[in-house]
């Protein structure tokens, strides 16, 4: 059996933000216009009037105070209220491959790997933007990566179930190297026209390059061990897909082929479960929490990590030992935990510890224990 390591790693951040402010303003514009339009039903009770959003709210809520998004311009537009993406002819890169080939780029040079010694891309995102050719596929051929790419999809967990199925091909000698890139365009599948959730997800591209730990030419982080599961539940759901058009009415604007949940169970259900899988891994591993210097956690809600911190801990977390990234990026399905790695990483000594996970749809955990080497 071969050890595996993260070796590089890279993030894509797009160019445009939106804060707070500016999302309330277009919401609430959309409100009172759909208020107005929808008047005499209102009034006579068939439907109930939308109510606004507010900063505060989202602050408290979730922790948020940005998000970036590839356009804002169709988002911020309250006669439109999902952004606007250039439609692309067959010949030119898919938007996902287009945004993935900056994470994939730094994952690289960070490692001082040459895209032909790579011998797999998995592209695992919450979304992917068509059925097939695989978004991998087109990223492997952009790239000029050798052997195959395949796409996943385990929504928020997409990028610790990627690593472990990379960290398994190269424990067993079929791979000596794999890209895991997570591209996800959280804007495109989210219902901005819903107060409840407007607010909660942003736009970015992660990659991690997994080698064979002997391969490493600089600084890297062995992957000791690796943990998933799942366990089915609907409280996060979308239900767009290949079958739409086979159903009555599913053509039409409906708000269930959006992003839905019911957060506050989410909230309940999956904070004991990634407690209890994060506790379970360390045990397995022989880890302690006093030997964890750092928690990058799915970046969802900040009250929901400073729970999973202190549970894990068995104390407040220090400032640092559990980086948030969310006040900035908002939630970026599977990428977050991997933002927060890439951005607070690099300091740590050799020996030192940490823990990726992420948490979400399916319900699904997903936990990477990593050691710093020289
Ligand atoms: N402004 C003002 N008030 C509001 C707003 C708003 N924007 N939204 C809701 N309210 C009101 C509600 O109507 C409610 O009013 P009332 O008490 O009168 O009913 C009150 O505020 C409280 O609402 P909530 O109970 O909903 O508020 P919470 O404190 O529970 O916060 C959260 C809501 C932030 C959603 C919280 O429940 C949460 O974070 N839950 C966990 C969410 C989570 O982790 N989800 C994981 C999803 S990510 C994932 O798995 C990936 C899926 C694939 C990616 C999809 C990309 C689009």
């Amino acid at each position: 059996m071969h050890q595996a390591a993260i070796t590089g790693h890279g993030v894509f951040t797009p160019s445009e933000i939106i804060t707070n402010d500016e999302l309330v303003v277009a919401f609430n514009a959309y409100a009172d216009r759909w208020n107005a339009e929808h008047a005499d039903d209102i009034a006579a009770g068939r439907a109930e009037a939308k109510e606004h959003s507010s900063s505060e709210f989202i602050f408290a809520a979730s922790g948020i105070e940005q998000r970036y998004v590839l356009d804002k311009t169709g988002l911020l537009d309250p006669g439109v209220m999902h952004p606007w993406l250039r439609e692309r002819a067959d010949e030119e890169p898919g938007q996902m491959a287009e945004m993935a080939l900056e994470a994939c780029t730094a994952a690289l040079a960070m490692a001082d790997v040459d895209a032909s010694e790579v011998d797999a891309v998995l592209c695992a995102a919450s979304n992917h933007e068509r059925a097939y050719p695989a978004i991998a596929v087109e990223i492997q051929r952009l790239l000029g990566t050798g052997g195959f790419g395949f796409d996943m999809n385990v929504a928020c967990s997409s990028a610790t179930f990627g690593i472990q199925a990379a960290t398994d091909m190269i424990r067993s000698g079929s791979i000596r190297r794999a890209l895991v890139v997570n591209p996800e365009i959280c804007s495109a599948h989210l219902e901005w026209r819903d107060r409840d959730c407007h607010f909660i997800f942003g736009d970015v591209a992660t990659a991690v390059l997994i080698e064979r730990a002997d391969l490493a030419k600089g600084p890297h982080f062995l992957i000791r061990s690796t943990r998933c599961a799942t366990q089915f539940s609907d409280n996060i759901r979308n239900n767009n897909g290949f079958l739409r058009r086979t159903r009555k009415g599913h053509m039409e604007d409906r708000r269930d082929m959006q992003f839905m949940q019911n957060g506050r169970k989410v909230f309940k259900e999956v904070l004991p479960l990634v407690s209890k899988h994060i506790a379970g891994h360390m045990a397995e591993d022989g880890v302690k929490a006093a030997d964890l210097k750092r928690l990058w956690l799915h970046q969802a809600n900040k009250t929901m990590n400073d729970y999973i911190g202190k549970k894990v801990l068995g104390r407040d977390p220090e400032p640092g030992e559990q980086p948030n990234i969310l006040q900035d990026y908002a939630n970026t399905s599977s990428a977050g935990s991997i933002i927060a790695f890439s951005k607070y990483s690099e300091d740590m000594a050799p020996g030192d510890l940490g823990l990726i996970c992420s948490f979400g749809a399916g319900y699904s955990v997903g936990s990477v224990i990593v050691e710093r080497m020289s």
